[in-house]
């Protein structure tokens, strides 16, 4: 008969009798991964965890391991005597470096040299630790309670994430908001600086937008927010900052600028970007819109440099102006 088949009856029918905790069975999504130095050691490992969560232990070699391919385990039971330069402590170190496995727990399971000290493997990033011949119950004892505080950490760790996105994200358009963009523009200025080169600041404002709202209502008026903001970012680079840094305005930075036509070159596409095809509007029908930008460079064509990076959007806002008064949809430096 099939073994994990069998366990998997049995769990579901402790779990009906409310016997789980007894079976040291762990309820909802988890994955262990075993890594043992030999086959036959990770096969007994297997069949005396398995109680703790049938089907969902899986063998693992310590380049499977690596691999980052499907889901990444929530713990990883490691063998000190792993082959290969540094055993198992060096697979742990190396799981800890990726982004991927960054958080799972690791229990190193001691190794029959059992050389290596507890305090130096702990120190190491063990989150626990079990001698090579293990108590059964013990063990998994033990790891049901490292997926708990797994599963307790991975949610703090998306609570906190999204408490960041909040912060730092508009809700309308996705693009960062002008908190963020504050900060990221003097990270962007003081690297610059730093490596001697060039950056660039667009305040970009949509033109007579306010006719759109009069004439179209306010949810066409945002979708025409949104579409902009996706033409602008569509047309940047990775490294690029964008931001919606009021009701219709956007702030970009380009954070190297080998020449000051590059800038100019960017500008103008984004310009353009924008004016190609009218936005299609959410009750039908569509609508052209355009923007005006406004361009400052830093160091400026005159070379001043030591400048603070709140006068540079000041010279980019005062071109906007220009931009706007010169008759709009167009860049101004
Ligand atoms: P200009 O070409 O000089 O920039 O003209 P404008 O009409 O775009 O400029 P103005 O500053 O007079 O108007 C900006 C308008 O943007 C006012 C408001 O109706 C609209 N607006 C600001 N924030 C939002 C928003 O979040 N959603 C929508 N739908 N409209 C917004
Ligand atoms: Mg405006
Ligand atoms: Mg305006
Ligand atoms: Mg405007």
């Amino acid at each position: 008969r099939d073994s994990s088949g069998e366990g998997a009856v049995r769990g579901a029918a402790l779990r009906a009798l409310g016997l789980a905790e007894r079976a040291e069975s762990f309820e909802g999504p988890g994955l262990i991964a075993l890594v043992a130095a030999r086959p036959e050691t990770g096969l007994r490992w297997r069949k005396e965890l398995q109680a703790l969560m049938p089907d969902r232990i899986v063998l693992q070699t310590r380049e499977e391991a690596l691999a980052e391919a499907g889901p990444v385990p929530d713990i990883f039971v490691i063998d000190a005597d792993l082959d290969g330069p540094g055993g198992g402590l060096r697979l742990m170190s190396d799981l800890r470096s990726r982004a991927g496995s960054r958080h799972a727990a690791v229990c190193i399971v001691r190794g029959q040299m059992g050389g290596e000290g507890a305090a130096m493997i702990y120190d190491l990033g063990a989150n626990d630790l079990l001698p090579a011949a293990f108590d059964p119950r013990e063990a998994r004892l033990r790891l049901r309670n490292l997926l708990r505080r797994k599963r307790r950490g991975d949610e703090m760790r998306a609570t906190l994430q999204n408490g960041l996105r909040l912060a730092v994200v508009d809700p309308l358009t996705g693009l960062y908001n002008r908190r963020y963009a504050g900060a990221h523009l003097a990270a962007v200025a003081e690297r610059a600086r730093a490596a001697d080169e060039r950056f660039a600041v667009m305040v970009i404002d949509l033109d007579r937008f306010k006719s759109v709202n009069d004439r179209w209502g306010h949810g066409a008026g945002d979708a025409v927010l949104v579409a902009v903001a996706r033409r602008l970012h569509a047309n940047l680079r990775p490294g690029d900052l964008i931001a919606r840094i009021g009701g219709e305005e956007f702030l970009v930075a380009l954070p190297d600028v080998p020449r000051p036509e590059d800038a100019h070159a960017v500008a103008e596409r984004l310009r353009e970007a924008v004016e190609e095809e009218p936005v299609p509007l959410p009750g039908g029908g569509s609508l052209r819109v355009t923007i005006s930008v406004g361009l400052a460079l830093s160091p400026d064509e005159a070379g001043r440099r030591a400048e603070p990076v709140d006068a540079v959007v000041q010279r980019a806002d005062s071109a906007l102006l220009l931009a706007k008064s010169a008759g709009r949809n167009q860049v101004t430096i």
